[in-house]
């Protein structure tokens, strides 16, 4: 785990950052700088940060109120140091986002108590989220977190004009795969196949599943013929791969898929379903190809 302490006293920090080391598994990295230490937390997935009230440039306050812009006190827990005994401080802090405070002089048995209380919370907060938003057996989006994010992306180029395309994907004849090869076998293919579409995207895409053997993948910024291109590759990887099962089995498959583009002021579900059509297209069409 990855825990920050930011003082601007090199001592203090490096004294506190000495205690939490003895929490297992603990990587600890200290600032003296908060304008630095901010910038690598929000380059970062920091585990625990803990920052001090009084500091020159940015104060203990001003850096969770940065902080709290862009990470949430469920899953980026932040702990304040403070000497002060004004409690109006401390109100202002867990206003802001503070999740807990210590006191100086730093007593090592409460620091480490809340800090570990905050680890696990954390620990928690994100193994939630995940449960919440990702397919267990293929790790891609599941299907109502992959609409919301596709809302959020309609409404986005809505605002801003922009392009996005969406891929729909479905593995051909998979009822066969698995009355073949097995249920168990039929899931590593699905795993094969949302890997597949991982790996041919870029940062701001997503992929989700939309249900059984049905997958879909999110292009922000992207034309239709940019889409058809990925689409494409997608399709090749899938039809040269073969997975090789647990059990022993190399399994060939190939999928269809349906590619759309956006049109402005068009609703996601309309779009979808354009994209739908066209993969229909594409299994009337013989399957392991893309239509549009
Ligand atoms: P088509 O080419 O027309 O798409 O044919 P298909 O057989 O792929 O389509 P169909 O919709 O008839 O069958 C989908 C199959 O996917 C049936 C179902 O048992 C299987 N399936 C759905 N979810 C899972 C899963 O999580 N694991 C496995 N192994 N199979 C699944
Ligand atoms: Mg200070
Ligand atoms: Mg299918
Ligand atoms: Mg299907």
């Amino acid at each position: 785990m990855q825990v920050v302490v930011i003082d601007d006293t090199l001592i203090t920090a490096r004294l506190i950052g000495e205690y939490l080391k003895q929490l297992s598994d603990v990587t600890v990295h200290t600032y003296t700088d908060p304008v630095e230490g901010l910038e690598f937390c929000l380059s970062q997935d920091i585990d625990l940060v803990l920052v001090d009230y009084l500091m020159p440039d940015m104060d203990g306050m001003e850096y969770i109120k940065r902080y709290r812009a862009e990470r949430t006190p469920e899953e980026y827990p932040v702990i304040m140091v403070t000497a002060m005994e004004d409690k109006e401080i401390l109100r202002e802090a867990f206003e802001l986002g503070a999740n807990d405070f210590v006191d100086k002089p730093v007593e090592p048995i409460e620091l480490l108590a809340r800090g570990k209380n905050l680890l696990a919370l954390r620990r928690k907060s994100v193994e939630l989220r995940e449960l919440a938003t990702v397919d267990s057996l293929t790790g891609v989006f599941i299907r109502r977190h992959f609409l919301e994010e596709s809302e959020h992306e309609v409404a986005r180029e809505q605002r801003y004009g922009g392009k996005l395309s969406v891929i729909m994907v479905d593995a051909d004849h998979f009822k066969s795969v698995n009355d073949t090869y097995g249920h168990a076998a039929g899931d590593e293919v699905l795993r094969h196949l949302a890997k597949s579409c991982k790996d041919h995207l870029r940062d701001q895409d997503f992929v989700g599943r939309l249900g059984g053997e049905e997958f879909a993948i999110m292009l922000p910024e992207t034309d239709l013929v940019s889409a058809q291109k990925v689409a494409e590759r997608i399709r090749v990887n899938v039809a040269e791969s073969v997975v090789a099962t647990k059990d022993g089995s190399e399994i060939r498959y190939t999928v269809s898929q349906g590619v759309a583009q956006w049109h402005s002021g068009e609703s996601l579900s309309a779009m979808m379903q354009r994209a739908d059509a066209a993969l229909y297209a594409a299994k009337e069409g013989g399957r392991n190809r893309v239509e549009q």
